[in-house]
């Protein structure tokens, strides 16, 4: 029998009529809270610059039932969300409507001072679990991060801590980002659990409408990671149309319409839905009824009526899922960008903004009087009584209760040395010496046992080759299962003892570096997510940072704390060749925040700062570290170094008399070419200094401190290297030399007026041995002696 759709009843849902009723009035109060938010940023604020201030009213539309449906109904305290980072204005409304996000913060959108364009941890506060912004990493962000739950779940660190499930909330254009992949696939290796992404499914990207044969693929690719899939394709009013004559036809019409076609049609309306759909299917009797029984509004809304959108059929998805099991789940939710607005589906919409008469209609629309945007419950038919209460009864609203927010871990304890290896006389390289120090601490004896038991280390498949082995060999590979080492049960002899357990404290990875610095963000980021502290240690050879580069930079921006220690480092690579061969890495240490770089070149040094490195690692005021390691086997001296020199960035080897017309300044593994020259420099110039650089970013980070600190007045303030420097003459040469790039230490020479000749490779390097690289590239004892004697006889002209 034919009814009119409307009158059709839905499939049934687990929700009663009245939540469901709240939820839709919550959903409009998201929608217009989002937009306003982005309104107001945009034309209402005073601009003072003429920028465009932008946000993204389409990507939040496009999202706010999903999001709805996770906060009000699914998720929980000890839940951990990745938001994706254009729906950051739905979050903060979200925020809001829970009592906690200021009005003033949100009028303040992209402001100084206000809700960041994006979320952020730091700067919006502890209700944000991830940061977001570079498309991709916050989704691939929450497989490490359920990694590490189940990491210190099964240390039995934080055991009061319930276990949570980690969500991102992704735009599908996201999932063209190679990271994602390089996580699913490690994600598998490790058997995540507790995970789900759920993809906004609204086939826009910023520039276009996404081909259509695509998403088969990639829910292909789910599957074969072990990843259950489930889309959420069709609203309950279409579903019920479905469900009559004809309604068959009328899914396969829809199923078959390109996205482009789908898209511009719901930017159309109605009367284009009719043309276009009655020109294929108007001698379908049934079909033609459905939709001739609709005015062209109710036929518009039927047509869009994709899962995405209906809260119901969302919540009953994401419920089912979570009574399923804690198999991955990836929910495919279709969704139509700028769903609600006037804008919706058009390709054009993602920075596109509605106008002021279009928000003036859109705030008619929501029944909001002018005056009361900003108002909690302004348009809503419900008592704010029973609004209040629902919110107050979700169980996410527990989350920043006193009980419920910023987790905060114990400090490890780590004592005032750490084992340091006997090496003085000996040639040894910093690689070797931190697999050394490493491994001692490994054994776990006395006032180390805390610290060995929160260090968690990891490698994109160079662990042997950084010299980790010693430590695995103690430590253990952490696996969810126990799984015995195949060559040691046969009795075949090998240097790695490689048995995995949900004990072990080290985590293999593939060579995938965009995943080592993730899973280092989420480790070190333990304390807040877990209430567990785990000192994360990664190692990489240096040129590879670069390739995880926006991992790294994503982490730090966080405020993860880990210890990265790259290494074998620079020319002194040398038979590998340029690809090899780090140039522009201590130069990215110096520009990265919240990272302190070091390079030593010796192992009392080194030992110094490992043992800094777990200290600051946990500081409030800290910040994460990165050594700059090298293979190239050096004599060790021996010495007392000033501990609190090398951590601040430099100490002297030779201290130059007062006065004295020329230093050479070294860093890292060039110590012995600058050495010999500086026997040679000494017997011309005898009042010469020697200075071992092992931090130009702690050297400059304190200078730039100390500028700004006399800038504001405090005019005692000085820094590390004005300290360093104070001895040589006003205008003295000051000759540098690193296996880096040589602008590391260039800048040295406006500190107190140095001329500063700085040597290191500006080039890509190419195979040889040292000797022949060090001359190529200007950095052996020849062409340290020729930069002296260059400086001194330029005198206070230009070397
Ligand atoms: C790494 C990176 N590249 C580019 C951008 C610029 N960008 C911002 S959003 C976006 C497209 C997002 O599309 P989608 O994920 O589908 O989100 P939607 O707005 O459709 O929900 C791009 C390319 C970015 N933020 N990060
Ligand atoms: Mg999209």
């Amino acid at each position: 029998m034919d009814t009119a759709i409307g009158t059709l009843a839905p499939p049934a849902s687990v929700l009663p009529n009245d939540r469901v009723h709240i939820l839709k009035q919550l959903e409009r109060k998201l929608l217009w809270l989002s937009a306003w938010m982005i309104h107001n940023a945009n034309h209402i604020r005073p601009n003072r610059d003429g920028l465009k201030v932008g946000g993204h009213q389409a990507s939040c539309a496009s999202v706010i039932s999903i999001m709805a449906a996770l906060y009000f109904e699914i998720a929980r305290p000890q839940d951990r969300i990745a938001v994706k980072p254009h729906a950051g204005p739905v979050f903060h409304a979200m925020n809001y409507l829970f009592g906690r996000q200021t009005i003033d913060k949100m009028a303040a959108l992209r402001a100084l001072g206000g809700v960041q364009s994006y979320p952020s941890r730091v700067k919006d506060g502890p209700e944000v679990d991830f940061s977001t912004g570079s498309v991709g990493l916050g989704v691939a962000m929450t497989t490490f991060a359920a990694l590490m739950a189940d990491y210190v779940r099964l240390h039995g660190f934080a055991p009061d801590v319930p276990p949570g499930r980690h969500i991102a909330i992704a735009g599908d254009a996201e999932l063209d980002e190679g990271n994602i992949y390089e996580a699913l696939l490690e994600g598998w290796k490790h058997d995540v659990r507790n995970l789900w992404w759920i993809v906004d499914y609204n086939r826009q990207s910023l520039d276009s409408v996404v081909p259509d044969r695509l998403f088969g693929r990639i829910e292909g690719l789910f599957r074969d990671m072990g990843w259950n899939c489930v889309t959420i394709k069709y609203g309950r009013k279409l579903q019920a149309a479905f469900a009559r004559e004809g309604g068959e036809a009328l899914r396969r019409w829809i199923d078959d319409c390109p996205n482009s076609l789908y898209a511009a049609l719901t930017f159309q309306g109605g009367a284009a839905w009719r043309q276009a759909v009655l020109a294929d299917l108007g001698r379908s009797r049934g079909a033609r009824r459905i939709i001739d029984s609709l005015s062209d509004e109710d036929l518009g809304a039927l047509m869009t009526n994709l899962g995405g959108h209906d809260i119901e059929t969302v919540i009953d998805t994401l419920r089912a899922a979570a009574a399923d099991g804690d198999q991955p789940t990836c929910f495919i939710a279709y969704t139509i960008k700028g769903m609600g607005l006037p804008f919706a589906g058009h390709k054009d919409n993602h920075a596109g903004m509605m106008t002021k008469e279009q928000m003036g209609g859109f705030r008619e629309q929501m029944g909001i009087r002018p005056g009361h945007e900003w108002d909690r419950f302004e348009g809503l038919d419900l008592p704010e009584a029973e609004l209040q209460a629902f919110l107050d009864a979700c169980p996410f609203a527990q989350k920043l209760t006193p009980q419920g927010r910023k987790l905060t871990a114990p400090m490890v304890s780590v004592p005032a040395a750490l084992p340091t290896p006997k090496v003085a006389g000996r040639k040894v390289s910093t690689q070797s010496g931190f697999g050394d120090i490493l491994a001692e601490i490994g054994r776990g004896q006395g006032e180390l046992k805390d610290l060995a038991e929160h260090i968690l280390t990891t490698s994109p498949d160079v662990t042997v080759s950084t010299n980790l082995g010693p430590w695995v060999n103690r430590r253990g590979i952490f696996d969810r299962h126990t799984r015995n080492d195949v060559f040691r049960d046969a009795k075949l002899a090998s240097a790695q003892r490689w048995g995995m357990s949900p004990k072990g404290q080290h985590i293999e990875l593939g060579i995938a570096e965009q995943n080592l610095f993730l899973l280092l963000g989420a480790a070190g980021l333990a304390p807040a997510m877990t209430g567990a502290r785990v000192l994360p240690i990664g190692t990489v050879y240096d040129p590879f940072v670069n390739r995880g580069l926006d991992a790294l930079i994503y982490a730090l921006y966080q405020d993860a704390r880990f210890l990265l220690v790259s290494t074998p480092s620079g020319l002194t690579l040398a038979p590998e060749g340029g690809q090899h061969q780090s140039v522009n890495t201590p130069l990215i240490g110096m520009a990265a925040d919240r990272l302190a770089s070091f390079e030593p070149a010796h192992v009392d040094e080194l030992a110094v700062l490992l043992r800094h490195a777990f200290e600051t690692m946990q500081q409030p005021e800290g910040s994460s570290v990165w050594l700059r390691l090298s293979t190239r086997t050096i004599e060790q001296p021996s010495r007392a170094v000033d501990a609190s020199a090398v951590v601040a960035g430099a100490h002297w080897m030779v201290p130059p008399r007062e006065g004295a017309r020329i230093a050479l300044a070294y860093q890292g593994p060039v110590a012995p070419e600058a050495f010999a020259a500086f026997v040679e420099l000494a017997e011309e110039e005898p009042g010469a200094g020697l200075l071992a650089i092992t931090s130009p970013d702690r050297l400059h980070a304190g200078w730039l401190a100390a500028m700004r600190a006399r800038r504001a007045g405090e005019r005692g303030a000085l820094s590390h290297v004005e300290r360093v420097l104070a001895p040589l003459a006003v205008g003295a040469a000051l000759v540098t030399v690193l296996d880096g790039h040589p602008a590391t230490h260039a800048w040295l020479g406006a500190v107190r007026g140095q001329r500063v000749v700085p040597l290191g490779p500006d080039r890509f390097g190419q195979s040889g041995d040292i000797p022949d690289l060090y001359r190529e590239y200007g950095i052996d004892a020849d062409a340290i002696l020729d930069a002296c004697a260059q400086a001194l006889l330029a005198g206070p002209a230009i070397a």
